[in-house]
């Protein structure tokens, strides 16, 4: 072929491709769950003798029978490349794909081990890049303990990781499952809340701030020191002020390395300094313990006192945490007092299942030494304890809003709320604009969320990334803005920051994990008409974005392809140093 012709058919690929892209943006937009069965009740059958039991291979083909879990017809007409993908109905302009994977065994939580613990997080970190959010399916025995763990393994998380399960399996005539399990897989699949979350009885709990409660309830879970994130009424309502944002620039990892000798324990009233004695004793390298009221311990036991002060010295961490479910533990009490003097660190209101995880995560870090061990416990590391501010700030101080209230005719304090929440988002928007930190310095002072989106649902990171505003974004980013929020268009801030060319923007969200999450032929359709078009400015942008060059098009047509058939030298030679195959076979096999 002609090299004229080959610009022509080149052009008219280009046609081709504004087609194709026109057809793709009606397509409707999808997330992807995925589902990680550990076993727990939602998924026993009842055997022979009555008995519930985990049920292997069982879940997932009924639940293909349910409309609500899987619109047959909608999965019929697609070509996943998994027939196991299970497709919600449209739900709230997006349909929700979603993969089940089976644990083999299937476990009873009371069975659950650490390393099951570890083996969830490794299943998360494995298929991070590949989903927008996570479900656990987990018996409810141990949930608030693998909640709490995972909130600690799983470091500078951007994504929802939802806990569920049921106090009667899923496929009864009557069942909490299918309700627990639905609501989950819609929090994970719509909202980007960066938390491990737990959903019981229509509400989502902070995991790590959740305890069982009630054996014999449907709604078997609370949150005694945090009122629920979520709550899941006709309405859903999110408590977005409450998300907690860890503000790291790094990117998502997890740690498994927790250490096992750690404990509980409960005083009570004689409990004797040989018990006591005897439980602090090598290996125990961390012990929880739950003392009375607000922190509560006897101050006229001089023998116990003596106890915990040897094991301190030794380098056993004692973290004092309340065996009320409700409250803090205070040092106004003398006898709060004498703990704290034994060297016995103050766990606030932190659950059980809180520290006793936390414990286990920081002492698992060998490369800390004992002081940042014991600095980092009583920190607030994933919003497991409540950090007691001197200062309150009221939405009303800030003037703006104030006037507009006032102007308004606006008193309550549920209507100041809307007006915030309807303005902040454009006030932070136009701040990212600007570029102006010091303004987003003030707004936040006064009360604004970041993370909150505009109307299109665009946060103030995406408008800085797309200016290239790099303090801004460098800003938001230690504010907690999550990388993966999407727009209504489905596109992150990593997408703006390459259609805006900034590089410095680019590797700094790669830097924080974020990924390329457009789907690969539309990746392969932007590559090749830059590629078309010698566009070295973009070209560069995706590669700091750290995107593949050897992704083909609808015709299987690679940029290498079309910079080759245009005639662009420039092109051709930055694709070849960028790992793009030349030889057809290394791409298609
Ligand atoms: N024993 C069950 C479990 O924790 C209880 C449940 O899931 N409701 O696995």
């Amino acid at each position: 072929m002609s090299q004229v012709s080959d610009v022509a058919e080149t052009e008219n690929q280009a046609e081709a491709i504004a087609k194709a892209k026109a057809a793709d943006s009606e397509v409707e937009p999808v997330s992807r769950v995925l589902v990680l069965y550990t076993g727990g009740t939602i998924g026993m059958k009842s055997n022979p003798n009555g008995v519930y039991e985990p049920k292997e291979n069982y879940l997932l083909n009924e639940l293909k029978k349910l409309p609500m879990f899987h619109d047959k017809e909608y999965a019929d007409s697609q070509n996943f490349d998994n027939e196991d993908t299970l497709a919600m109905p449209y739900h709230r302009g997006k349909r929700i794909l979603y993969l089940v994977k089976e644990y083999v065994p299937l476990l009873d939580s009371s069975n659950m081990m650490m390393k099951d613990w570890a083996h969830i997080a490794t299943d998360i970190s494995d298929h991070y890049t590949e989903y927008d959010g996570f479900v656990v399916l987990h018996g409810t025995d141990t949930m608030a303990y693998t909640a709490s763990a995972l909130s600690f393994m799983c470091e500078n998380l951007g994504k929802p990781i939802i806990l569920t399960g049921s106090q009667i399996p899923i496929f009864e005539v009557r069942s909490d499952g299918r309700d627990n399990f639905l609501s989950a897989l819609i929090i994970a699949g719509q909202y980007c809340i960066p938390e491990v979350l737990l959903c019981f009885d229509n509400k989502i709990l902070r995991g790590n701030r959740s305890i069982k409660y009630d054996a014999g309830s449907l709604s078997a879970f609370v949150s005694p020191n945090l009122p629920p994130i979520v709550s899941l009424e006709i309405r859903i309502t999110v408590d977005w002020p409450a998300i907690f944002r860890g503000g790291e620039t790094e990117k998502f990892q997890v740690f498994t390395r927790m250490c096992e000798n750690v404990g509980l324990i409960r005083l009570f009233p004689g409990i004797t300094s040989q018990t006591v004695r005897g439980f602090l004793r090598p290996p125990m390298q961390g012990v929880i313990l739950q003392t009375y009221g607000a922190g509560n311990a006897p101050d006229n036991r001089p023998d116990l006192h003596q106890v915990f002060k040897e094991a301190s010295n030794i380098g056993v961490i004692i973290i004092n945490i309340s065996q009320c479910p409700r409250g803090n533990v205070s040092t106004s009490y003398a006898t709060g007092k004498a703990l704290m003097d034994c060297g016995i660190l103050c766990g606030g209101d932190m659950t059980t299942e809180a520290a006793l995880t936390k414990l286990s995560y920081i002492l698992g870090k060998e490369e800390w030494d004992i002081d940042k061990k014991r600095k980092m416990m009583t920190r607030n590391l994933r919003g497991e304890m409540t950090v007691v501010r001197n200062e309150t700030i009221s939405i009303m101080d800030f003037e703006l809003i104030d006037s507009v209230a006032k102007c308004l005719s606006i008193s309550s304090t549920e209507e100041v709320n809307k007006l915030r929440d309807a303005l902040y988002p454009n006030l932070t928007c136009a701040a990212a604009m600007a570029g102006d930190v010091q303004a987003l310095q003030k707004l936040k002072e006064s009360g604004a969320d970041f993370s909150l989106p505009n109307q299109d649902g665009r946060t103030a990171l995406h408008v800085a990334c797309r200016e290239g505003h790099y303090p801004v974004v460098q800003y938001l980013l230690h504010n907690g803005v999550s990388v993966h929020a999407k727009d209504h268009q489905g596109l992150t801030p990593l997408m703006d920051a390459i259609n805006g060319k900034h590089e410095n923007v680019i590797t700094l969200l790669v830097k924080t994990g974020s990924v390329v999450t457009l789907h690969t032929v539309n990746q392969a359709i932007e590559l090749c008409r830059a590629a078309a078009l010698e566009e070295m400015d973009t070209l560069q942008a995706w590669k700091a974005a750290g995107v593949d060059f050897n992704v083909a098009d609808y015709d299987k047509r690679t940029p290498l392809h079309v910079a080759v058939a245009c005639l662009k030298l420039k092109a051709v030679e930055f694709l070849l140093d960028s790992g793009a195959c030349w030889r057809v076979q290394d791409i298609f096999g």
